[in-house]
């Protein structure tokens, strides 16, 4: 009560100047290290909004999963405990498996083929998340996904029993589906899970291998290029409605400018990244045939029970992604 009528004689005070509105502050969860390209991004978002905003809003990032742990920053945004928040999109494959369209092994291995996906995926998202009281900003996708293991690997059978790293339903159910052992692990968890044995493969980027420093802890890295998933960020759209109408321009301008940064970052750290792993001594090899012949049919396989569990929605996004 006394703030609110503080606040509302400051207002009477200052009618008719043209200064600006009060400043607001938005802490913003995020999963993954500051290293990460994605984090480094969405710091370049923040100042682009404060720089825009004259400081009327400042994004405040609280990185690697240190104010909501990775798996709860959906839910927080969705309730409006945050305002704004980064997750690993097919993480909400549990509630539409429209989310986890990206993490379809060998759908979308290339860069176009992933930019195409996600014009196909957008709409079907923006609807879904609209239904949660989100929405999406931009997404911004990871380097294709590459096999790390502590010895080589020329066929599925060599994956056999192996505890394997994951960080989606859809991974999991493809290790499984390997004869792997698989485990959840947050990216920060990484380098403890391998070291204390819990996980001995993965399959991620190149950069999180890096920021991971997967020398320390494994040996060899296939380039087998499976998939090309993507992190989102989203904002609460009654908190976004409280912005006046110049702050949410400015933020949907950085947005987009964060969205076509992001896509190049990741260009460019697909073969800067898998360079680093080999300057500290990683094995880089070419998947041979067997190895892919064998993923491939497992991705098959898996993208039959997709479109299973997809219906309509998936059918829709998939002729869209294969005209
Ligand atoms: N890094 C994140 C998601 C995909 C990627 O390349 C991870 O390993 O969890």
């Amino acid at each position: 009560m006394k703030i609110t009528r503080l606040l509302g004689g400051a207002a009477v005070l200052i009618a008719g100047l043209s200064v600006p509105a009060l400043a607001a502050t938005w802490d913003m969860p995020t999963p993954y290290p500051d290293a990460t390209f994605h984090t480094k991004n969405i710091t370049e978002f923040a100042s682009d909004v404060a720089e825009a905003t004259d400081g009327g809003l400042e994004i405040k990032v609280h990185s690697a999963g240190s104010l909501f742990k990775h798996p709860e920053i959906s839910k927080a945004v969705r309730s409006g405990q945050v305002p704004a928040g980064e997750f690993f999109l097919s993480l909400l494959a549990n509630d539409n498996p429209a989310f986890g369209a990206d993490s379809l092994p060998f759908l979308a291995t290339s860069y176009d083929q992933a930019e195409r996906l996600w014009a196909a995926q957008k709409d079907v998202i923006d609807g879904l998340l609209d239904e949660q009281g989100l929405m999406a900003l931009y997404a911004v996708p990871w380097p294709p996904q590459g096999l790390y293991t502590t010895k080589e690997i020329n066929s599925v059978e060599d994956l056999a029993g192996l505890k394997f790293r994951t960080y989606n339903a859809t991974l999991e159910q493809f290790a499984n589906l390997a004869g792997a052992a698989p485990t959840q692990v947050e990216v920060p968890d990484i380098p403890q899970a391998f070291s204390t044995g819990r996980v001995e493969a993965m399959i991620t980027s190149p950069s999180t291998g890096v920021n991971s420093k997967a020398w320390d802890f494994l040996t060899h890295y296939t380039d087998i290029q499976a998939w090309i998933p993507k992190n989102i960020v989203v904002v609460n759209k009654r908190a976004f409605r409280r912005l006046d109408e110049a702050t949410q321009t400015a933020v949907l301008e950085a947005a987009a400018e964060a969205e076509a940064r992001g896509w190049e970052m990741s260009r460019a750290e697909t073969s800067s990244q898998i360079e680093v792993l080999k300057e500290n001594g990683i094995t880089v090899s070419e998947p041979s045939e067997e190895l892919m012949d064998g993923l491939r049919a497992i991705g098959a396989e898996m993208l039959e029970n997709w479109k299973g569990e997809a219906g309509e929605a998936g059918a829709t996004l998939l002729n869209a992604y294969q005209q």
